[in-house]
């Protein structure tokens, strides 16, 4: 990765580098939506393919001198469809967002009609928020978790539907720490003349690993980003059935399947070039995700998650549907007096050596700039090998600086045992020569 060419030319940059590799492996990375990527995933991401302009798709390019870029895109495209059992795959959207957005912009009319998970109840930005083009460009009809029980209740969502009639359903989950089910969420967009989108970006890596259903091979349209729990580098793809299932009722002026409208949707719809780098980091990732072993570490990122949730409530914390049954678990603050203090906890967790984010709870009376909730998961600490003990140590500590958190010396205690803790499992040991 020429670091030392780097040591050289730009050591400020360098150092910055440097001193992120040394925060990440003195502490341990909660937050559930990142993961450590391989050093191969990464070597690709900083290779000769971040120099090239492609603008089109393999074989039907803008540009010339395509030869490779055109071999490393589609191999990623056929890993992608091993691993997803797949029809049809684009790997070019830069991130989740423009993904997402990709599929809107294909599929609805500006103003139509789209439902999502709310998101203080633990949807995505992507998925309705009033700030964001979802919101802002279509008219975005939320469902929201039971206020009991915390479950989405697909009675409710299926009632909203036939009352609503949206042209699209987002089945998906950024800080919603149960299972999505669904063939029960396409069975409602069947029944109601909808599209069903499953943004699976929080849980590729669980369903590829078979720790979670796969919304494979039914839904209609499957958006990811690449670099959570699949493990992969920055960057996402949509994959979709071809035939449109809806085509006759919503496009019936035009030739284009679904697959083809997607396609243009991403180029040239929204974007220019895509990033061969992170296409061929994405096709490294997809091969390591296809081993053995990938599936051994789904199950324990699981497994982590259910032990660092029993503990938490063992210590008395309360955790947003009192579990998980994913990589994630949202605590609620609320009963501990600790309403719209998220924002406090989490510099606090960061002075102990915990680095988790401030999140909104269901029907949170706090803003989402300080709210009450704190979410954490277990990808990047399952990629550093620790298991069950280590995550009863972790809630612990949590609990404790959720008790302690104005106390500056108990931060310090805790950072220590954090520290202790890290040492066994070292993440990037020689980060800083990496060639
Ligand atoms: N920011 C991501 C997350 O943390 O869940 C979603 O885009």
């Amino acid at each position: 990765m020429l670091m030392n060419n780097l040591k050289k030319s730009d050591p400020e940059v360098y150092d910055l580098i440097v001193a992120e590799g040394d925060r990440i492996e003195r502490g341990v990375e909660l937050i559930p939506s990142e993961n450590f990527v391989s050093k191969a995933v990464m070597q690709a991401m900083s290779s000769v393919f971040t120099n090239k302009y492609s603008e089109g798709y393999p074989g039907r390019r803008y540009y010339g001198g395509q030869e490779f870029v055109d071999k490393v895109e589609r191999l990623a495209i056929s890993r992608a469809k091993e691993l997803f059992g797949a029809e049809h795959v684009n790997v070019q959207p830069y991130s989740g967002s423009p993904a997402n957005h990709a599929v809107f912009f294909a599929l609805l009319e500006l103003g139509d009609k789209f439902m999502g998970l709310d998101m203080g109840c633990g949807g995505h930005l992507t998925h309705g928020s009033p700030v964001n083009f979802s919101g802002l460009s279509y008219t975005a009809i939320p469902y929201y978790v039971d206020r009991e029980t915390e479950f989405i209740d697909l009675d409710e969502v299926k009632r909203a539907a036939v009352k609503e009639r949206p042209k699209m359903i987002i089945s998906s989950l950024t800080a919603y720490p149960r299972k999505l089910d669904f063939k029960g969420f396409q069975e409602i967009c069947e029944e109601v003349d909808a599209y069903h989108l499953a943004d699976i970006s929080h849980i590729a890596g669980l369903i590829v690993g078979e720790a979670h259903e796969s919304p494979f091979p039914f839904t209609d349209i499957v958006t990811t980003t690449t670099h959570k729990s699949l493990r992969g580098p920055r960057g996402a793809m949509i994959m979709c059935r071809k035939e449109d299932r809806l085509h006759d009722l919503y496009h019936p002026d035009t030739k284009k399947n679904q697959a083809q409208l997607i396609d243009s949707a991403v180029f040239p719809g929204l974007q220019g070039g895509p990033h061969d780098h992170i296409t061929a980091a994405k096709a490294v990732a997809f091969s390591e995700a296809l081993r053995p072993e990938f599936k051994t570490y789904a199950g324990q990122i699981v497994k982590n998650a259910k032990a660092m949730a029993e503990e938490l409530m063992v210590q008395g914390v309360k955790l947003v549907t009192n579990g998980t049954d994913n990589h994630l678990m949202v605590i609620d603050m609320r009963p501990s007096g600790l309403t719209g203090k998220g924002k406090q906890l989490q510099t606090a967790m960061d002075e102990a050596g915990i680095t988790l984010n401030k999140n909104s709870v269901p029907f949170d009376e706090a803003r989402p700039f300080n709210p009450s909730g704190l979410r954490l998961g277990t990808p990047a600490v399952t990629t550093r090998g620790m298991g069950e003990g280590e995550m009863r140590v972790i809630a612990r500590c949590i609990a404790r600086v959720l008790g302690d958190y104005k106390d500056k010396s108990a931060l310090e205690k805790t950072k220590q045992e954090i520290l202790e803790l890290v040492s066994d499992f070292p993440l990037y040991p020689d980060f800083a020569v990496l060639e």
